[in-house]
């Protein structure tokens, strides 16, 4: 016969498998390695994707948009060009941009995660100092 604590922890197990089975896009976050850097030509950018129920980096993700402009101080069409860079750590993704101004700088980026079929899209926001 189950106890009643054991029915309890078998149904806590039941609904977070079905909350795993319905995980999407949701669950993954981008953030800047270094939110803040010196401004200039040929910068440096790191963004890291994390699985935010795992807590884990998430590697070998495609990232297949990106875009950086200075959007959150009000500059939307002054964009920068965005080159990938190989990744120096799993679930880290690297790129080269330049960041002309002093500000923040958005950057806004598509990917495909093994394994989710759901697209993953962030905004990303950084700041350039003089
Ligand atoms: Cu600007």
């Amino acid at each position: 016969m189950l106890s009643s604590t054991r029915i309890a922890a078998l149904a806590a197990t039941l609904s977070l498998a079905t909350t795993a089975a319905i995980a999407g896009a949701a669950d993954y976050t981008f953030e800047p390695v270094t939110p803040e850097m010196k401004k200039g030509d040929d910068v440096i950018l790191t963004v890291r994707l994390t699985n935010k129920q795992t807590g884990k980096p998430v590697a070998d993700a495609v990232i297949f948009k990106t875009r950086i402009d200075m959007a959150p101080d009000g500059m939307a069409d002054m964009e920068s060009p965005v080159a990938p860079l190989p990744s120096k750590e799993p679930g880290t993704y690297a790129f080269k941009t330049d960041l002309p101004m002093a500000g923040r700088y958005q950057v806004t980026l598509s990917a495909k995660v093994q394994g989710e079929p759901e697209t993953v899209t962030a905004k990303v926001i950084v700041k350039a100092t003089k």
